[in-house]
């Protein structure tokens, strides 16, 4: 088969961000945008060449296209094997599990997560290692150290590759093998969970549930499992069939995004349950009948009762958060005398503390949580987890959060994004606290005093790497906590995002709006951070 060494020069901005290199699809869609890319990962991940490798995306638009130039690459940089999903599609927990149980060397999956798709969208290209989990910094500074180096790439004149059937085939020296997408994820979950007790719960007529596939990845792989396995009514899964533009709208979980599912959640006759996950499956809401639960609340609420859980049955050995996540789950390590580890944002942190032993459940304030099933963040295994407990204990998700904040107080916590903000603007704002926090410790706002300030940074307990500039935090006394950090997943301009918390233990004190219950400390935040001046925004675009 004719190989082709194509002529290319370097572009300046392939540097991987939070999870891989998202631009608009226009971007991606320059001529050797992507081709440069790939062929860094392939120059800078010598491993790949004479192994095997996973290939899959959401299904988002630009994806069948991309696929078709990975797999010709992969035969002109001499891969053993790819492995693709059926028509090109993988959730990232699923390429995370199949990069696990066939050994590979890695996959490349195509999404942009959350983020808008179409032809005026976003698209995303990550690199995957062995472990089944995001590439650590250190892989993908390679990546992006060989991006600026580049001057040519290599690419196979193959014919196109049919990956609308289940089957092996070779493409020149290479074979390709299309599996079905869903099998043995559906298979990994039926291992995890107790499904007789899901199956009783979701077919007895006082339990209803709707889960929102958002015209993305995970509609296929819910109707298997929920409508097909646990016998849940036709209809539970809703706006299932996966769109290249998902129908328009942001494949992101949330109140805003999701406001179907809230609508009827928060409706007369609302179901008991509520979830939905996001363009590639790895995020989840979770809701009650007219209650949300806060990503930081779940994950602490899995912890604690993780037990009930038939794969976590033994305990656990330990649990991790990013930093900005709220601190709920720390409470509940220290009930159960396990470690808490703090790590930068980003799911790639994770990796070293799972292969080590030293953690089994993992998440983020991102509407992310995992366990060491795979290396990546799990949403529907988060749905069923939810979907698990509540069998297990027979109670509603708010009696079973609202028990939770009575045993563990509630910790109060809240996100504002502004998005698009000029990125001269946003430096701005970060370098001028940066330069304030030397001088925080012991100043009042209030009733609040500054114990702390920093730029967090973390050096990895496996293997001693050090990661700077994570965001800046302010500690106070009593525990409460502001931090601001840039987005690392955007495609326009910066966003700036601004986590708040404090812990409140007064029994009668729980049930607040977390809004009115953080508003001191947002109006410290604004005005520390001089954010209207500085982004030129009244109120953050986006409240969670
Ligand atoms: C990615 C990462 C997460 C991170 C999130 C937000 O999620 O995998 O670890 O928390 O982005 O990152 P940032 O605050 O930098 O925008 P996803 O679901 O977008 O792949």
């Amino acid at each position: 088969m004719e190989i082709r060494v194509v002529a290319t020069r370097p572009f300046t901005d392939q540097k991987p961000g939070t999870s891989g290199l998202r631009k608009q699809v226009s971007h991606f869609r320059k001529p050797h945008y992507l081709e440069n890319f790939v062929q860094s990962i392939f120059i800078s991940q010598q491993g790949l060449r004479g192994g095997e490798m996973i290939l899959g995306g959401d299904g988002r638009f630009f994806n069948r296209e991309a696929v078709q130039v990975i797999l010709r690459m992969a035969i002109a940089n001499e891969i053993r094997k790819v492995t693709v999903g059926l028509g090109g599609i993988l959730s990232t927990p699923a390429a995370s599990h199949l990069i696990r149980t066939r050994g590979a060397a890695g996959g490349i999956v195509l999404s942009a997560s959350h983020n808008p798709g179409g032809p005026t969208g976003d698209f995303g290209i990550k690199f995957n290692v062995a472990n089944g989990g995001p590439a650590p910094e250190s892989v993908t500074g390679a990546i992006h150290a060989a991006s600026l180096e580049l001057d040519h790439y290599r690419i196979a004149r193959a014919p196109h590759v049919d990956i609308d059937h289940v089957g092996r085939q070779h493409v020149g020296e290479m074979e390709v093998e299309v599996v079905d997408p869903v099998h043995d994820y559906a298979d990994l979950m039926e291992s995890l969970f107790d499904f007789p007790a899901m199956r009783a719960l979701l077919q007895s007529k006082s339990f209803s549930m709707r889960f929102d596939a958002m015209h993305a990845v995970t509609g296929p792989y819910a109707q298997a499992i929920l409508e097909q396995r646990l016998g849940a009514p036709a209809g539970t899964v809703m706006r299932k069939e996966p769109l290249a533009d998902f129908g328009g709208r942001h494949p992101d979980p949330n109140l805003t995004h999701a406001r179907e599912l809230g609508e009827l959640m928060y409706g007369r006759d609302a179901p008991d349950f509520g979830a939905a996950s996001d363009g590639d499956g790895d995020r989840n809401m979770i809701l009650g009948s007219g209650f949300f639960v806060s990503p930081s609340d779940s994950l602490a609420v899995m912890a604690a009762n993780a037990h009930l859980i038939p794969a976590y049955q033994a305990g656990l050995k330990g649990v991790a958060r990013s930093m900005p996540t709220s601190q709920a789950v720390d409470a509940v390590a220290e009930a159960l005398g396990i470690p808490c580890y703090e790590t930068p944002t980003g799911w790639k942190f994770f990796g070293n503390l799972l292969d080590d032993g030293r953690i089994t459940l993992c998440g983020e304030e991102s509407f992310g949580t995992s366990s060491d099933h795979v290396r990546e963040k799990d949403g529907l295994w988060a749905v069923l987890f939810w979907l698990n407990l509540i069998a297990a204990r027979g109670q509603s998700v708010a009696t079973i959060v609202r028990e939770h904040w009575q045993r563990f107080g509630r910790h109060y916590y809240t996100r504002h994004d502004y998005e698009e903000i000029e990125t001269d603007r946003a430096e701005e704002l970060m370098t001028r606290l940066r330069a304030a926090l030397s001088e925080m410790p012991g100043r009042s706002f209030g009733s609040l005093r500054v114990r702390a300030a920093d730029d967090f940074s973390y050096r990895d307990p496996v293997d001693d790497s050090v990661s700077t500039g994570q965001g800046l935090r302010m500690l106070f006394e009593d525990g409460a906590r502001i931090v601001f950090r840039l987005s690392g997943t955007g495609t326009l301009g910066a966003t700036l995002r601004v986590y708040l918390e404090r812990h409140e233990t007064r029994p009668d004190q729980l049930d607040e709006d977390s809004q009115a219950a953080l508003a001191p400390l947002i109006e410290i935040a604004e005005s520390v951070a001089d954010i209207r001046n500085l982004t030129g925004k009244e109120a953050p675009d986006v409240i969670t």
